[in-house]
This record gives C-alpha cells, structure tokens and sequence, in this order.
C-alpha cells in the first residue's frame, strides 16, 4: 500500500491510500486512482443526434459526460482530437458554430460525449443568447449529465462568464474536471503554471489538465480521466439518475 498526495479537482489536495492486494483505491472525491488504472481508448465514436430548444433528448445511455465552456475555447475541437476523427463535430474560427445540443455515442452507447453551444459569443442578438440560456438550463436540470469537462482558454483569466458557468455547477454539485486549452499557444514552461492560476482564478481547486487538441497534449491524461468514470459508471457508483422530460 502507499499513500499520495494528490491535486484533487473536487477537494484541491488530498491524500488518498492506493494499491493494495490488487485492489486500486480511489480518492473520494474525483476517484483518480494514482494512474494504476487500466488504459482507456476510444475505439469507436458516432454522431447521434442534435437537439434544439424544445425538442426530445436521445434514450439515454449509462453515462453522459458534457462539455461546457464560452464560444471559440475549443470544445468541439476536443471531441475530435479526443476521438481521432477531425471532422466528427463541426468545429470553426469564428466563434458560435455550434447551436444546437449534439449527442455522440462513444464505444457503440458506452457513453454519451455532448457537445454544447458556447457561451459569451458576443455577436449573437439578446434573443439568442436567451435562447442559449434556456436550451443550457434546461439540459442541465434535466438530470441527465454525470460528469462536465469545462473548458477554459489556458492563455486568459476566466471571464465573468467562466465565473459564473462554473457557481452554476458548484450550486447543482455536478462533478466536473477542468481543462485548459490552446496549451500550444504557451511555452511549455508556463503552461503548467497557467492552467492552475486560471482554475485557481475561477474559484475552483488549483488544478486544470493542460490540453491541446493541435498536439494532443493532455489528451492521454483525459482519457485516464474517462476511463475511470467508465468503471464508476460500470461499477454503478453514479447516483441513481432521475429522468425529467424534455425540455
Ligand atoms: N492552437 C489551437 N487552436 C485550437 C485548439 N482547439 C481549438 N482551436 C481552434 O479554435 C477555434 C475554435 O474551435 P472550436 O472547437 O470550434 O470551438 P468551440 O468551443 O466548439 O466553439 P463554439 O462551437 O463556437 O462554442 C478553431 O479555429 C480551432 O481550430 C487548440 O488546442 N490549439
Ligand atoms: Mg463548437
């Protein structure tokens, strides 16, 4: 058996028992297992479907991990990197590209990966972004998401948006982990050390993984990240999900 400290994204630094007699601990908190886990791989990932304001969610899967964060940060970019496919979610330079909530199915209906519309894209008219609040309010009290990735650009401090997406999550306590992205844009001496200050600057524990969808930095570590949800979800270590209608 050992013990490790680690920056937990829940608690911020913890200690937590590992290994013993084959059997993998996990912190309590966001269940990292000291890296002793099995590997994850994405082996097969499809477009299901997209949802609009109003309209039905897909059946649901055992697990559904979205992604959040503002217009441009990269969210559709990670779900192609992430999945190895460049051009399974429409992903642009100009910010506000995607509109609508878009389902994949990961591993053939392992888990959901959602892609959803960014946030603070400062073109859209008062009558979109009312529109984007409502589809984002009412799919995340639809009591359907386990888990969020939220986006942060690794090269600014969080916007009062950033700030307030993630009181949004605190206050329903969904469980998050936190990703700064764009790390190519930094060298990799700084990039470590801003991806910590940014998550420290939203409030959260001091610890967000490092991720470019260019160089796929980070995504090993992601994808450690979703293995381990895969075998809490599997494990059924997930609270009992109660299901709302649509929006
Ligand atoms: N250098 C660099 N550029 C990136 C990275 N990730 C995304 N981009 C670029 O940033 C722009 C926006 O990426 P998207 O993935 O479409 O961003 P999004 O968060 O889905 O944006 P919305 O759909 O508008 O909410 C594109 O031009 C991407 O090529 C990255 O890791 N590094
Ligand atoms: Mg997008």
């Amino acid at each position: 058996m050992f013990y490790v400290y680690h920056n937990c994204t829940i608690s911020g630094r913890c200690l937590f028992e590992g290994f013993m007699n084959n059997h993998i601990a996990k912190c309590e908190f966001c269940r990292y297992t000291g890296g002793m886990e099995q590997e994850y791989r994405i082996k097969q990932a499809e477009f299901v479907t997209s949802v609009a304001l109003g309209q039905r969610y897909p059946d649901a899967f055992p697990m559904e991990i979205a992604i959040v964060g503002k217009s441009n940060v990269g969210k559709s970019s990670l779900i192609n990197c992430l999945t190895g496919n460049g051009k399974l979610a429409r992903t642009s330079s100009q910010p506000g590209k995607t509109r609508l909530i878009n389902f994949f199915s990961i591993n053939r209906g392992q888990f959901y990966l959602v892609d959803l519309p960014g946030y603070g894209y400062a073109k859209a008219s008062k009558a979109e972004q009312e529109k984007w609040g409502e589809l984002m309010e009412g799919y995340l009290k639809s009591g359907r998401v386990n888990h969020l990735l939220m986006l942060i650009d690794i090269r600014h401090a969080p916007t009062a948006l950033d700030r307030q997406m993630f009181q949004y999550l605190v206050y329903y306590n969904i469980p998050y982990t936190l990703i700064a992205t764009k790390a190519d844009k930094l060298t990799r001496s700084q990039r470590r050390m801003m991806a910590n200050a940014n998550a420290k600057a939203l409030g959260a524990p001091p610890y967000a993984i490092p991720f470019s969808s260019e160089t796929g930095e980070g995504k090993e570590e992601l994808l450690k990240r979703l293995g381990q949800l895969v075998s809490d979800a599997e494990a059924g270590l997930f609270e009992e999900k109660e299901e709302k209608p649509a929006n």
